[in-house]
C-alpha cells in the first residue's frame, strides 16, 4: 500500500524537473476499498505507546497566561527571556526568538491543543476520520523553512534547486534567501531540527543512529538514512517536526471544512491562499505571500510540501486518540501541505514519501511544545 501510494507526475522544463510527487487520495483510497476495510491496519500500523484509543472526554488546553511563553502580549517587554512579542496583527503571543538580531528570525504561531476531528467525514480510505487530541499547545513557523533560514545554520549550504527567483529550471545564484528550502530528506530536516534545539539550549528531540553518511553530516540536505529515528514524544521542549495529527491541527486554522478557507475551489478563491498548479508558474515562491489560516500560518497548503514525523500507515486510529504519533515502523514518512491541484490542497488529504527522498517540491516547518 506504501509503495502503491508513491504515484507521481513531474512539471519538466529545460531539463530539470519540478516534481510533483503525490499520492492521489482518489487514486489509492476509498474507491477501491475493499468491504471490511474500516477498522483494519495495514503491515505498518502499530499503535504507538503514546496512543490511547479512548471514550475522554474532548479536552480543552488552557490557553497560556498573558506575558508568560505563548500567551498574548503588547511588546517584547511583555515577555520571559528567549522570546518576544510577535508583531502579526492579531497573532500578537509570546513566541520563541530564534538567531538572535538575524536577518533570517524565525516566526512561530501559537497552535491551541484540544480536540479534533482528523481526516474526512463518511470516507473509508486512508483519510477516515477519527477524534485526535493533543494535550499540548504548541508553536508552529508561520512560513515554511527558507533557505535563508536553512543557510544561516549550514555557514551557506543550500540544497535547493530553486535558489534562483525565477525561472522554472535550478539555479545557483542564491538569489531566493525567502524560497522554501528544498531537496532536504527527511533525516536532515531532523538532523536541522535537532541543530536549532542544540544552538538555543533545548533538548534536542530526535535521536538518529546508524546513519551512513555521519561524515558529511545534514548540511547538504543529503542524508542517506539511518537504522533508526526515535523521538522524545511530544513533551520533548525543543523544536521538532509537526506529528501529522499535529499539523492537520495546525493546518485546519480552526475550521472543519474541506479547506481552511471554506469549501470554494475555484480559482481565484484558492489563488488567494495557496501556490498550485495554476499560478506558481511550476515552481516554488517565496514564502508569506498568500493569505493566512485561522492561526496566522502561510502556505500550509500549496508552494512546498512539509515533512512530518509520522511513518506512513493507510488507516487512522478508530474512534479516538491522544497525542497520536503514528505506527512505530514503516517504509515511508508523512508528507503534508503541498498539492499541485485545488483538489489536492484539502486540509484532510495525506500523502507519503521515503525519508531518503529530496525534491524540489519538498521541505519543512518546524514546531514546538508550548511548555
Ligand atoms: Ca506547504
Amino acid at each position: 500500500m506504501v509503495q502503491a501510494n508513491r504515484r507521481g507526475s513531474r512539471w519538466c522544463a529545460s531539463g530539470i524537473a519540478w516534481w510533483i510527487i503525490h499520492a492521489s487520495a482518489f487514486a489509492c483510497g476509498a474507491d477501491s476499498a475493499p468491504a471490511g476495510f474500516e477498522g483494519e491496519n495495514d503491515a505498518h500500523e502499530e499503535a504507538s505507546d503514546t496512543d490511547s484509543a479512548d471514550s475522554e472526554a474532548d479536552v480543552s488546553i488552557p490557553d497560556p497566561a498573558p506575558g508568560t511563553v505563548g500567551g498574548v502580549c503588547t511588546v517584547d517587554e511583555d515577555c520571559p527571556a528567549g522570546t518576544w512579542c510577535s508583531t502579526v496583527s492579531g497573532f500578537e503571543r509570546c513566541a520563541p526568538r530564534l538567531f538572535e538580531g538575524d536577518p533570517h528570525q524565525m516566526d512561530f504561531a501559537f497552535v491551541p491543543g484540544g480536540s479534533f476531528q482528523q481526516g474526512t467525514p463518511d470516507v473509508t480510505n486512508e483519510e477516515r476520520a477519527y477524534t485526535a487530541t493533543l494535550t499540548r499547545n504548541y508553536f508552529v513557523s508561520r512560513t515554511e523553512l527558507t533557505q535563508g533560514q536553512w543557510q544561516a545554520a549550514t555557514g551557506g549550504v543550500n540544497p535547493s534547486c530553486f535558489q534562483n527567483t525565477s525561472g522554472t529550471s535550478c539555479g545557483s545564484d542564491d538569489a531566493n534567501d525567502s524560497g522554501p528550502v528544498e531537496q532536504v530528506d527527511w533525516y536532515s530536516a531532523v538532523a536541522y531540527v535537532n541543530w536549532l534545539s542544540s544552538q538555543n539550549g533545548l533538548q534536542p528531540c530526535y535521536s538518529l543512529s546508524g546513519c551512513s553518511d555521519e561524515s558529511s553530516g545534514w548540511h547538504d540536505g543529503e542524508h542517506d538514512g539511518c537504522a533508526s529515528a526515535t523521538f522524545e514524544g511530544p513533551g520533548c521542549t525543543g523544536y521538532r517536526l509537526l506529528t501529522e495529527s499535529e499539523w492537520e491541527h495546525a493546518a485546519r486554522g480552526g475550521t472543519t471544512s474541506t479547506y481552511y478557507w471554506g469549501e470554494a475551489m475555484d480559482e481565484t478563491t484558492v489563488a488567494q491562499h495557496a501556490w498550485f498548479s495554476s499560478n506558481s508558474g511550476n515552481r516554488t515562491q517565496a514564502v508569506g505571500q498568500k493569505l493566512t489560516n485561522g492561526y496566522g500560518l502561510y502556505d500550509v497548503c500549496g508552494n512546498v510540501q512539509e515533512w512530518v514525523w509520522d511513518w506512513y500507515s493507510s488507516s487512522y486510529p478508530s474512534g479516538r486518540a491522544t497525542d497520536h504519533l503514528g505506527p512505530s515502523t514503516g517504509s515511508s514518512r508523512g508528507v503534508r501541505g503541498g498539492g499541485s491541484s485545488a483538489s489536492l490542497l484539502r486540509s484532510a488529504r495525506r500523502n507519503s514519501l521515503d525519508p531518503t527522498l529530496r525534491s524540489s517540491d519538498l521541505g519543512l516547518r518546524v514546531a514546538r511544545t508550548i511548555p
